[in-house]
């Protein structure tokens, strides 16, 4: 890239990343290191790692100096980004110094904590599972990098035969794997992020993508500012940042979303500008069996189809969704276009639904009856939101049902092939799937004698203390329970350390050798750079360990067949290396050794990976990557594409080669409007809506302890509507208290603010844990994919009373 167009795409990047910190009058650096050279002059030392927080899987230039991380910039060799990064990456280094880092293990002592040793922190952790491994769980996370996961996958599944190990993806992407699933028979988006470069049309249906992807959104809004058309349209219940870059926004009614791909399609059928030949070629149809409907559904005819999507009239989904006659026939006239690239983008609106899984198959629906599918440019993709949800969650299949490399417990033939990888006995692997998110919290905060089966809980990487639903139901009832026992590893002290019973020092980011995987399947690789401060430790040795001192005790699950221990790792001689002990962890390259073990799995479901130096020498391969006749690894860009994906047959443009039908078909859904969970009537008359902003990562823990991320947001706030405010007689900053059936939260006022809602819906971020507001939302969910619905539920506001302002 020329040296014009890099400070240009520096501008827009920055311009759309970034704005609102600018505005708020914080300054941060842009990059003015050339770091890819390490110049030997220079006592700082430079090494890449992709960008801590967000699914987009920024790469970064790490500067370090004295052991610490003293610069950060962006990577210019990296694919993803460019060189460019948004004002979370500048300041991503920040998050390993706030004041407060945990770096000694802490163990309740009544309303205290004291500090004990490692050695006995870890005997506490594996006499509690020796003693009763099946009422033990383990609560991960989409930012485990992919051998944190593995680890803990082969430690609960292969180890302790128990299943009851989910991650909070769960909260995040499981409506994406579901909808992946009964349309494609296999998990993760098709097409990649240069989708983007070339779209003639972006939709981006309920995400905004200008705070959460930012720099990914910034590529489209580059293209934009050189002259390039592209049209931009947004539907939300909500204007944001990425509606102030729409050529149109269409406002629609929470669940609007499936009246409008549904519209779409009847539009399509009506019109007859359906793509006859991909209907033909490439597609069954399918619906929800009447009862007991089940994820594959049943084969319908295309007549039938027509049938049932004959009453999504343009009116009719203009009363279900809010939007106009006009713009829905806009819509279906834009995907009746076949010379147009269109491109679908979706991330928590979609997925965060009680109809997550049929949205989520609808939208693939819309493009495959319009054709727009298989081209550049032309496609339907999912954006993940965590670093790693893909990799560690989706690839390594750290949901209670799955097991890597996209099998399930649920299958003998993929137990057997588990089992064999793992050198374990046959009939090892349980099963029957163990607790879903919800309902392993349900369980754990469940007393015993009424039938609350988890008594121990281990939490790595999340704080569900803030960001499950109905806390009130699902996690705060733990203060009262005497007799469960929750383990927490973290970096810092959250809402959820605070009901902790043992909690955990970790070591974060390039403290530790690390790999992800993207939203667009790059895996990507990065050495520890500095130590980690006191004794916090790795999350992937912590498990190491307890599975170490549970083979000390005797446990039979932590040998294999041949009663080695299941982690054992080997260096160059083939002596075992004592991994478990802290001081010979990095003896060797653990993550390394795992990787090499996982990707044994990966060659399955056609989610190849290359080995591990590969991913040293790169800045992440997009999977499947298949080795070439000359020994190179090639990634793969557009999957079940003749052009590109390895694993089309000869001869075919398109190949769905994982069919749940077996004919290499796609299946296009049909599923009728369903209404919200909840709805605002008398009593609760507002839609409360949940998200996020730009500077903050999820909790807030990392992001609210770096100064200039912290300043340019302060606080959480609830926006509300001119209108509302007034007839409520609110005020502008004025704290009023939010309250659903669930519980209440406590806010300021913010009108006209970041995001606009529309008049009787409000909108609150959950970054801040002095303001919980999941004390208010709903823990509803999708059937399929257990995930809950944040987006939508019923509140009312109350004004706070005098006596209460006072103080
Ligand atoms: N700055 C920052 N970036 C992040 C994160 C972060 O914490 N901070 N987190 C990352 C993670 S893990 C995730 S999952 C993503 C989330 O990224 P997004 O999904 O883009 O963001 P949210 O703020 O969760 O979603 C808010 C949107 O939900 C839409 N919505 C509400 N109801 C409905 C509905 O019924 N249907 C549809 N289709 N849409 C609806 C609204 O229009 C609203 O704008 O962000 C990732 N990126
Ligand atoms: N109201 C509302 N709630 C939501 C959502 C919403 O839209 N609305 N979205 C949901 C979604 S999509 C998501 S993904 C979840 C995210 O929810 P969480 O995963 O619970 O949130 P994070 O703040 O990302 O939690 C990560 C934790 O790991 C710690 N940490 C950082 N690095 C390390 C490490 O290397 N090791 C260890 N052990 N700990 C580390 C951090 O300090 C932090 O406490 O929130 C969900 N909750
Ligand atoms: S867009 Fe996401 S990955 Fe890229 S710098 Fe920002 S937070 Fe990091
Ligand atoms: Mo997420």
């Amino acid at each position: 890239m020329d040296n014009t167009r890099r400070a240009f795409m520096k501008q827009a990047a920055m311009a759309a990343a970034t704005a609102a910190a600018a505005r708020s009058g914080s300054a941060f650096a842009l990059p003015v290191v050339d770091p890819t050279d390490n110049d030997a002059s220079s006592t700082i030392h430079w090494n890449k790692a992709p960008c801590r927080f967000c699914g987009t899987g920024c790469h970064v230039q790490v500067g370090v100096e004295e052991g610490r991380v003293v610069a950060v910039a962006g990577d210019k060799h990296a694919d993803v980004n460019k060189g460019l990064l948004c004002v979370k990456g500048y300041h991503v280094g920040g998050i390993l110094y706030g004041k407060d880092r945990l770096t000694k293990p802490l163990l309740r002592d009544g309303d205290s904590y004291k500090e004990i040793a490692w050695d006995e922190a870890i005997d506490i952790v594996a006499k509690r599972i020796m003693k009763s491994p099946n009422t033990f769980a383990f609560y991960g996370s989409g930012q485990w990098t992919i051998p944190e996961g593995y680890a803990a996958q082969k430690f609960m599944k292969g180890g302790l035969s128990n299943n009851h190990i989910d991650p909070n993806a769960r909260l995040c992407m499981a409506s994406a794997v579901t909808g992946f699933l009964a349309t494609y028979g296999v998990d993760e988006p098709a097409g990649c992020y240069a989708d983007l470069d070339e779209c003639d049309v972006l939709i981006t249906w309920g995400n905004n993508p200008a705070e959460m992807h930012p720099v990914l959104f910034s590529r489209v809004i580059d293209r934009r500012s050189q002259g390039e058309k592209v049209r931009l349209i947004d539907i939300g219940t909500r204007r944001t940042r990425t509606t102030d870059a729409a050529n149109d926004f269409l406002l629609m009614k929470p669940h609007g979303d499936v009246a409008i791909a549904l519209g779409i399609m009847h539009l399509l059928i009506e019109n007859g500008t359906y793509d006859k030949k991909f209907v033909e070629n490439f597609v069954n149809f399918r619906a929800p069996e009447p009862e007991n409907p089940t994820l594959q559904g049943e084969a319908i005819s295309f007549d039938e189809y027509k049938k049932r999507i004959a009453k999504y009239t343009p009116e009719h989904v203009s009363e279900l969704s809010g939007l106009s006659v006009e713009q829905i026939r806009m819509l279906g006239e834009l995907f009746g276009d076949p010379k147009l690239k269109i491109t679908s983008l979706w991330c928590m609106g979609m997925n965060q639904h009680t109809m997550g899984t049929a949205i989520n198959s609808l939208v693939h629906g819309v493009h495959f009856l319009s054709g727009h599918f298989g081209k550049p440019g032309d496609s339907p993709t999912s954006l993940t939101g965590q670093p790693s949800a893909c990799g560690t969650v989706r690839e390594v299949g750290t949901l209670s049902h799955a097991l890597p490399g996209g099998r399930v417990v649920a299958k003998e033939e993929h137990r057997a092939q588990a089992e064999e990888i793992w050198n374990m006995p046959s009939g090892r692997i349980n099963a029957t799937a163990g607790h879903h998110t919800v309902k392993m919290f349900d369980q754990f905060t469940k007393p015993t004698d009424e039938g609350g089966d988890i008594d121990t809980l281990f939490v790595q990487v999340t704080n569900p203390g803030q960001t499950l639903p109905n806390l009130n139901l699902l996690f705060n009832d733990k203060a009262n329970l005497k007799d469960k026992f929750l383990i927490v590893s973290d970096v810092y002290p959250t809402a959820t350390t605070q009901l902790a019973d043992l909690i955990l020092p970790a070591a974060m980011w390039v403290e530790k050798n690390g790999m992800v995987g993207n939203s667009e399947r790059r895996t990507q690789q990065w050495f520890k750079m500095v130590d980690p401060p006191g004794e916090a430790r790795d999350d992937c040795w912590q498990t190491i360990a307890i599975a170490h001192r549970l083979f000390e005790l005797g446990h039979e699950g932590m040998k294999d067949k041949d009663g080695k221990f299941i982690f054992a790792v080997y260096d160059d001689d083939g002596e075992e290396v004592p991994v478990w002990q802290w001081k010979h962890y990095y003896d060797v390259n653990v993550d390394k050794a795992l990787f090499e073990e996982y990707r044994k799995f990966t060659v399955m479901k056609h989610k190849n990976l290359a080995p591990y130096e590969e991913y040293v020498k790169a800045r992440g391969l997009r999977w499947p990557v298949v080795q070439q006749a000359d020994g190179s690894w090639r990634e793969t860009m557009f999957r079940f594409a003749g052009f590109d994906d390895p694993f089309v047959a000869e001869g075919k443009e398109i190949d769905f080669y994982h069919s749940v039908t077996g004919d290499g078909r796609g299946q296009v859904w049909f599923h009728d409007y369903q209404p919200p969970p909840e709805v605002p009537d008398d009593e609760y008359p507002l839609w409360l809506c949940t998200g996020r902003v730009l500077e903050h990562w999820h909790s807030g823990s990392m992001t609210r302890r770096v100064s200039q991320l912290n300043r340019a947001m302060p606080t959480a706030y609830i926006e509300v509507h001119p209108e509302d405010a007034s007839a409520l007689n609110i005020r502008q900053g004025e704290v009023v208290t939010v309250e659903s059936r669930r519980g209440t939260c406590d806010l300021p006022v913010w009108i006209n603010g970041r995001g606009q809602p529309p008049k009787g819906s409000i909108f609150v971020p959950f970054f801040d844990e002095t303001k919980l507001i999941n004390n208010v939302t709903l823990e509803a969910h999708d059937p399929f994919s257990k995930q809950p619905d944040y987006k939508k539920c019923a509140v009312r506001i109350r004004k706070q009373d005098a006596e209460v302002a006072k103080k």
